[in-house]
């Protein structure tokens, strides 16, 4: 054997990113995803000793629709926190019917994170809005207020965007560029692993490190596709129910475990949360 230097490169240490909630589901055909605080506290707990070290967060109402309420976004930044050391990321997504001035003010809650999306994308029967403007002024606040961004990738024109969002802003507080392809939401990029290798060779050259997840039944095929690629992993019940056909997943934990076993075939162990934020560079708060 000659002493040639491997093409396959060590990616390290394997982040674990867990979507527990989402907006989409609702609790009346799904009593199980975890939709009060306390629920979620709970989840919360549970996906960190399962080997989880980001949570991305979506809450609900006392009627379990998802709503943007600060004073609730508020209080449940500081449980997570009381109750976990997980990196606590707030979707300015939203849910399709948000407007956006309200996703803006999410930033007043002060997370470590938060989600910001690089382009419209319909989304189902609806539309996902992004629009430039939006996105800009997103990015700005989140640099202002300290806040690390995960850009949140649908489609490759929304790769596309990122660069351009570089260009012109530069890079996030923190330094660090962390990306997530949100892969096969119908009317977004398909959940392949072929349209993963495309995104990935798109990125922009600042980028440090990118997850990916894979909505409903391609949860699987993305997930191997991320690790093949040296990528990390979003999982948890915003983006699938089921842990096979006809198999409702009963707590957000099971598919967290499933990426640890994933994630271990792979040779690569799940990083702490204190791990996470030295990668993404989180502000200590
Ligand atoms: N609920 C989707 C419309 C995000 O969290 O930033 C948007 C979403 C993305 O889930
Ligand atoms: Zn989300």
């Amino acid at each position: 054997m000659s002493a040639m230097t491997s093409p396959v490169a060590d990616p390290g240490k394997l982040l674990i990113t867990v979507a527990p909630t989402g907006a989409e589901t609702s609790k009346d055909d799904c009593p199980q995803l975890p939709t009060t605080l306390a629920e979620l506290v709970d989840t919360a707990k549970r996906c960190e000793a399962a080997g989880a070290a980001m949570v991305h967060v979506h809450i609900r109402d006392d009627e379990h629709r998802p709503t943007l309420d600060l004073g609730r976004l508020g209080d449940t930044v500081a449980a997570l926190r009381e109750g976990t050391d997980l990196v606590v990321q707030l979707s300015t997504g939203g849910s399709v019917h948000d407007p956006l001035d309200r996703r803006l003010k999410v930033l007043d809650a002060q997370p470590d994170s938060c989600s910001l999306t690089m382009g419209t994308t319909n989304f189902g029967d609806d539309v996902f809005s992004n629009p430039w403007p939006f996105i800009t002024e997103l990015y700005q606040l989140s640099q202002e207020r300290e806040v690390v961004p995960e850009f949140e990738l649908f489609d490759l024109g929304h790769v596309h965007a990122l660069h351009r969002l570089l260009d012109k802003f530069g890079l996030p507080y923190g330094g660090r560029v962390h990306c997530d392809l949100v892969m096969n939401v119908p009317g977004g990029m398909p959940g392949t692993a072929d349209a993963l290798v495309a995104a990935v060779a798109a990125l922009p050259g600042v980028v440090t490190s990118w997850s990916a997840t894979g909505i409903g039944r391609a949860t699987l095929n993305v997930a191997l596709a991320a690790l093949s690629k040296g990528g990390h992993l979003r999982v948890g019940m915003e983006d699938v129910l089921t842990l096979a056909k006809g198999v409702p997943v009963e707590h957000n934990d099971q598919l967290v475990a499933r990426a640890v076993e994933l994630g271990r075939l792979a040779q690569r162990e799940p990083m702490t949360p204190a791990e996470a934020r030295d990668l993404l560079q989180v502000k200590r708060r």
